[in-house]
């Protein structure tokens, strides 16, 4: 009997599905044994070795961390959150993880910012969350306003690439304002003008380790710029002309390459080719910038100051979809001495989707050396073993 083409065709492909399927389910498991399995040039997850308190004088919370005019031992420094009202059980849930790991002990400051002004109720819940001082500040209008040389006609038309792209939020023009503020501005805010180093915390994240020491002191002692937890690989379609940008800029400021830089970490192109490719010559690893430590003196010198504005003027912000998060790492990694940027390995974090988990009895709630919890391809958006490669552990 004769059975029509489509009707052949349709069953191979029904043939074909009901294999597909099988072997998604009986198939090898996808999900990795650890974290150093499919690493190359990291045979083992650092995170699995015993992590203790960094070497060297630690300031403990014995005296001098009290509340108010007892904190004699505090330096300039805040905890740092923008944030919408609408994300308060997040924010809380945020706190409440860094305040009983770490804040508790050492009563530093909460500055809040916002773009619109905060509710009684945000105010009033977040200062229950902790005995420490809370600020709520109003990020002034010319921070946040998308600036007069962007042309919302060619920021409707690149909006619709980014969507093409599949970039997240590339169409929402509030999460490119925040990209820049975050990028630029913040620490121009006049509320921040006597504070030096800050800890940025987002809603919803988690802290999962004890930290007894003043990790701002750290910063301080040990002459630290920048501090971080996770290293990830970007999506090379939100940044495509970032790294011609900068390279522009190079051209126009050599002196501002620093003699330790961490450009072959900026520039690598074993480890993901495409990534390079796309991102016309940029790695695209960065720190992930939701969580960081650090000195407001780099983002205030005129170095940094002048690659902002060159990347404000170039208009990547809203034209593309620059995070903050790249644009912070490329010029710590060019400006900065790499040495002054310090892994926070014993700090315990999640931001979905992405771990840093130590092993070290002072965590509880992470799995150890665990990086993501999402799908098992997230594995090599580490960027991890390059940082580590090129530049250390420290
Ligand atoms: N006040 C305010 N905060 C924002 C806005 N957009 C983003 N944020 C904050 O900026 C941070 C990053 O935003 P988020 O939505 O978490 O982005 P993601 O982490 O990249 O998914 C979070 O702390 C948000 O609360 C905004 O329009 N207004
Ligand atoms: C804190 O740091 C800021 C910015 O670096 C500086 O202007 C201020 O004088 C410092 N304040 C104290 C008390 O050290
Ligand atoms: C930090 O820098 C200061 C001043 O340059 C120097 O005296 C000190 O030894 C440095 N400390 C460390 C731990 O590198
Ligand atoms: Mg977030």
């Amino acid at each position: 009997m004769a059975i029509a083409r489509p009707i052949r065709v349709l069953g191979l492909v029904a043939v074909g599905l009901w294999v597909f399927f099988l072997y998604q389910v009986f198939g090898p498991a996808k999900i990795p044994k650890g974290p150093g399995d499919t690493l190359a040039n990291m045979e083992r997850d650092p995170n699995l070795d015993l992590t203790g308190e960094p070497e060297g004088e630690l300031w403990r919370a014995d005296k001098g961390y009290g509340l108010g005019a007892e904190g004699t031992n505090r330096i300039n420094a805040t905890l740092l959150s923008l944030v919408r009202n609408e994300e308060l059980e997040g924010m809380l849930q945020a706190m409440n993880d860094l305040e009983r790991t770490w804040n508790s002990k050492f009563n530093y400051p909460w500055t809040f910012f916002n773009d619109v002004p905060f509710t009684e109720e945000f105010k009033k819940k977040t200062r229950e969350a902790t005995k420490a001082e809370c600020f709520y500040e109003l990020i002034p209008k010319e921070h946040w306003d998308v600036p007069s040389w962007i042309d919302e006609e060619i920021f409707q038309e690149s909006a619709k690439i980014l969507k093409e792209n599949d970039i997240q939020y590339g169409s929402m023009k509030s999460y490119h304002q925040m990209c820049r503020w975050n990028s630029g501005l913040f620490y121009k805010h006049p509320a921040l003008e006597h504070t030096q180093f800050y800890w940025r915390v987002e809603p919803k994240v988690h802290f999962f380790c004890d930290v007894d020491y003043d990790v701002f002191r750290y910063m301080q002692d040990f002459n630290k710029t920048y501090g971080f937890t996770i290293n990830l690989y970007d999506a090379p379609q939100s940044i495509p002309t970032l790294w011609p940008e900068t390279t522009k800029f190079m051209a126009q400021h050599p002196e501002y390459l620093h003699e330790n830089h961490a450009m072959q970490w900026l520039t690598d192109s074993a480890r993901r080719p495409e990534h390079n490719m796309k991102a016309n010559g940029y790695s695209t690893c960065h720190f992930w910038s939701n969580f960081e430590i650090a000195d407001m003196s780099f983002w205030r010198s005129q170095a940094y100051e002048d690659y902002f504005n060159h990347l404000d003027r170039a208009g990547g912000f809203f034209y593309e979809r620059w995070g903050d998060a790249p644009v912070h790492s490329i010029a710590l990694g060019l400006f900065e001495d790499s040495s002054k940027i310090h892994w926070f390995r014993d700090i315990g974090y999640q931001h979905i989707p992405y771990f840093n988990c130590p092993n070290s009895p002072k965590c509880k709630g992470c799995m150890t050396g665990r990086f993501t919890d999402g799908e098992s391809w997230l594995m090599k958006e580490d960027c991890r073993p390059n940082w580590f490669k090129y530049v250390g552990m420290g």
